[in-house]
């Protein structure tokens, strides 16, 4: 029977049938190579609980690698809202890396600055940063539901919302869907820090055309999978860089006529660009260092 994948607990999921009921499922021989919004088949075992047997072709599937193991975030999603806030404040590095990942898998993304019901949720934000992707930029606060330009921009589409824990994610899922489904947790004020709340990743449906799905917060994004030869084309922001270093896999430090660091001397290219280029390219090469 086929089925999706709904709700991910790592080596356990909940899979829905096209008829609606949901099953628990387990996979066979600790599979982990299913994510949420996956379609799979299942074999029934009885009215609680399935066995996933495979997945159906993807359209997408957006995920991160570190360098001992892979992780699948989801599948079958056409766009990634990066949710922002001003308390706790966004890491540029955590963001950088969504938006490479996204490109990569072909989905389209957005920033999407919640919490602006804040006195003064701006100021965190500097400008140069959110006006350089060339990336939809939506403002909301979950608290007011005051949620429109994100419903209008979630219209039709298979969305997952990704980002660090406490920035409003679950809150935002519970204002979209209009009731008090996922799990939110307090900011500790101390610490400056969201709390984890949200333990696994879960699809939900807005209306029959539309899908959201909410996803425990990231600490970290590994890009251990792409080429440091094929970063560039991964950041359409430097798409007129590529090919224009004098190395095909130069890793602009140390190199001769390197474009991005030229760049960045004629101030077309803000640093953060560059040190962000030469972070993951220093991580994949340890890397590729690592499994040689
Ligand atoms: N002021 C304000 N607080 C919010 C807003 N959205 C979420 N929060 C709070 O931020 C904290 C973390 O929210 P949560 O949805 O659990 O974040 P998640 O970890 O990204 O899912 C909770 O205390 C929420 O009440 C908002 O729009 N405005
Ligand atoms: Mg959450
Ligand atoms: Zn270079």
């Amino acid at each position: 029977m086929k089925a999706q994948i709904i709700e991910d607990y790592g080596r356990r999921y909940v899979v829905q049938l096209e008829n609606g009921d949901t099953h628990e499922a387990v996979t066979r021989k600790k599979r982990i190579d299913f994510a949420c919004g996956d379609w799979v088949e299942v074999q029934i075992v009885n009215q609680e609980q399935a066995v996933i047997e495979h997945f159906f072709p993807r359209q997408s599937l957006l995920f991160r690698q570190d360098a001992f193991r892979t992780k699948l975030i989801a599948a079958n999603v056409t766009q990634v809202g990066i949710v922002l806030s001003h308390t706790p404040s966004p890491n540029p590095d955590l963001i950088q890396r969504t938006l490479l990942a996204a490109n990569a898998a072909s989905i389209q993304a957005a920033l999407i600055i919640n919490k602006t019901d804040l006195p003064d949720y701006e100021a965190c934000f500097f400008d140069e940063y959110l006006r350089h992707f060339p990336v939809p930029v939506i403002a909301v606060s979950a608290k007011n539901g005051d949620i429109q330009v994100l419903q209008d921009w979630l219209n039709g589409q298979m969305t997952i919302l990704t980002g660090q824990s406490g920035m409003g994610k679950s809150t935002l899922t519970n204002a979209l869907l209009g009731e008090d489904v996922a799990r939110t947790g307090s900011i500790s004020e101390t610490l400056n820090a969201g709390r984890h709340t949200t333990t696994h990743t879960r699809l939900y449906r807005i209306n029959p055309q539309t899908t959201l799905i909410d996803s425990p917060g990231l600490q970290s994004f590994g890009l251990n999978h792409l080429n440091i030869g094929d970063l560039l084309r991964y950041c359409p922001d430097l798409h007129d860089y590529i090919g224009q270093c004098r190395f095909h896999n130069c890793t602009h430090r140390q190199e001769p006529h390197c474009a991005i660091k030229t760049a960045v001397e004629n101030q077309q290219l803000p640093l953060f660009r560059l040190q962000f280029l030469q972070s993951i390219t220093d991580e994949i090469e340890r890397g590729s260092h690592r499994i040689k």
